[in-house]
């Protein structure tokens, strides 16, 4: 295997006997030869599209398969058996449809591969399409493939997790497909190739715009909300991930049951909105980002339900609790595919639960654009009137690295006429600390998960409109922290709509080439975060 998408890659170089994640050699090629495969899809798809054939069941595949591959989704070898022969299908559907219209053009091997008839077969296929056997000879030109490849999962992600709340647009599917198209050439130049990357970074900007329109269209808007970070005597369950959705499901299914849900890691956001946080039973917050998942877990009293990622291995002492459901997996864990979570109730009600009430204190969420915005006069003001100096978006993925220490110390450090905006699970570095307000403005404003970026963007957007200049020119500054394949998206997201001076850690992708990394800082002032104190000073003078 040769996988180095994430931050965690082993020795900042790439994974190559067994992922730090928990990635087997075996899922490896697997998600190998389904990323060959939807290559090879949507080359015939993009031929399709150019003669009016577009098959909307292709497109929502396309971005579930591709969401599957991302970093701590999916560790089950045997989910990638179906994805990938339906690929196929779908692929040999659409090629015959093609043939019939008299569209039959010599295919790359990726749109005419057969795939082995078992599982063992398949990985040994894989095996063969590992990026190490990439054809691509340029280093730089291989680091900009894969940093498409990457953020195209990324794009994936929130296509996917839009269509579930019913917002599509086939401009982001068309842009997925040509995207994964081109990654098969070997005749494109640096240039496009930059291209490539930034239009990768356009399509997510819709991708999350859609996102942000299912999410509050069907939730309504966050509003600030205060969610309890200890627990109430009971029975209880324990959601996990980012899907609103299944959370919404699961308080229908349990409501008069007596079972108190609880939020981990990125679904404490869900607190915010209207139409989740009305059931009474929607109690609290228990736990901080995913990569403490293993004590956490071990330790909650009741039934555990992944909605996405970041799974992991989970350990002896909850195996038996943990289920998964949508496209996460874990070899043996159980999994929910029909949305019946009767399973994770029973298996509540068999638990302890809580035997007393626990009293944690609290923090509040809830600041998503339209709250932040509903204040924008105030808040402009308070920068006029000098009462605001400056804004940190200390934003992104938490993970297990001591550098991550970094964002802790930032935020502590930020001085008190600052105001820190965060999303995402990196701030279970700090999202406990008690930051206090500047003239009834919170300092530490919570914008959501890491799904939540969009109202980010907006939020600068809106603000360097109120003060009449770009976003390069607002007092804010750009702290981020990378794990995975949608913080790719993001950044190129970011690069996409022009943002500078950004600083990125705990480290820089293993897959950016010195000299993409050179035209990086040439023309977009990425840095590596220093010291907190160092950043600081820079930043503030
Ligand atoms: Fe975190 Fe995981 Fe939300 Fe990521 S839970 S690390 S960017 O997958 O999704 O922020
Ligand atoms: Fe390694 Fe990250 Fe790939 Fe897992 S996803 S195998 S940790 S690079």
């Amino acid at each position: 295997m040769y996988c180095y998408q994430c931050e965690q890659t082993a020795r900042g170089e790439a994974c190559t006997k067994i992922g730090v994640c928990g990635k087997q050699p075996d899922v490896a090629a697997l998600q190998d030869l389904l990323v060959y495969a939807l290559q090879g899809l949507s080359l015939v798809a993009v031929e399709a599209r150019k003669v009016g054939v577009n098959d909307e069941a292709v497109n929502v595949f396309t971005a579930k398969a591709m969401f599957s591959t991302l970093t701590n989704v999916n560790f089950d070898a045997t989910r990638f058996e179906p994805l990938l022969r339906d690929c196929v299908r779908f692929r040999e559907v659409l090629k015959s449809t093609l043939a019939a219209k008299g569209v039959s053009p010599d295919w790359h091997e990726a749109a005419t591969f057969e795939p082995a008839p078992d599982l063992a077969g398949l990985v040994a296929q894989g095996e063969v399409h590992s990026i190490e056997n990439d054809l691509e000879t340029d280093a730089d030109i291989k680091s900009l493939k894969q940093t498409v490849v990457y953020g195209v999962k990324g794009v994936a992600a929130y296509a996917d997790h839009a269509e579930i709340l019913d917002q599509s647009d086939d401009a982001v599917y068309a842009s997925i497909q040509e995207l994964l198209a081109d990654t098969l050439r070997l005749d494109m130049d640096l240039g496009a190739w930059v291209q490539r990357a930034l239009d990768c970074g356009n399509a997510n900007i819709r991708a999350m715009e859609l996102l942000d329109a299912g999410n509050t269209g069907v939730y309504g808007h966050p509003v600030p909300t205060e969610v309890p970070l200890g627990a109430r005597a009971g029975k209880a369950i324990l959601v996990s991930g980012h899907d609103l959705k299944d959370l919404e499901l699961l308080l229908k299914q349990t409501e008069g049951t007596g079972i108190n849900i609880y939020t981990h890691g990125e679904m404490l956001p869900c607190h915010g909105y209207p139409e989740l946080k009305k059931y009474g039973h929607f109690h609290g917050h228990y736990g901080t980002a995913w990569q403490n998942q293993l004590t956490e877990f071990a330790e909650f009293p009741g039934a555990i339900l992944m909605t996405t990622n970041c799974i992991q291995k989970p350990s002896e002492a909850y195996m038996g609790h943990i289920f998964t459901t949508g496209l996460v997996g874990w070899p043996g864990a159980a999994h929910i595919a029909d949305k019946d979570f009767t399973p994770v109730i029973d298996k509540a009600m068999d638990l302890p639960g809580f035997t007393e009430d626990i009293n944690a204190g609290s923090v509040t969420v809830g600041f998503g654009r339209n709250a932040v915005l509903n204040v924008a006069e105030t808040v402009v003001g308070a920068v006029k009137n000098g009462a605001i100096r400056h804004f940190f978006l200390v934003a992104g993925c938490d993970g297990a690295k001591p550098g991550r220490n970094y964002y802790t110390e930032f935020v502590e450090k930020v001085p008190e006429d600052c105001v820190v905006l965060t999303l995402a699970c990196g701030k279970f570095r700090f999202f406990d600390r008690q930051l206090g307000d500047i003239g009834g403005i919170p300092r530490l404003l919570d914008v959501g998960q890491c799904n939540d970026a969009y109202s980010a963007v907006k939020i600068a957007l809106a603000l360097a409109d109120a003060f009449d200049c770009g976003v390069n020119d607002l007092p804010l500054s750009l702290v981020l922290s990378w794990y995975e394949q949608k913080a790719v998206a993001i950044l190129l997201s970011l690069l996409a709509l022009g943002v500078k001076d950004i600083r990125l850690g705990p480290s820089l992708p293993a897959f950016i080439s010195p000299n993409v990394l050179n035209f990086l800082v040439e023309n977009y002032d990425i840095k590596p975060i220093s010291s907190p104190d160092e950043d600081l000073r820079a930043i503030l003078g």
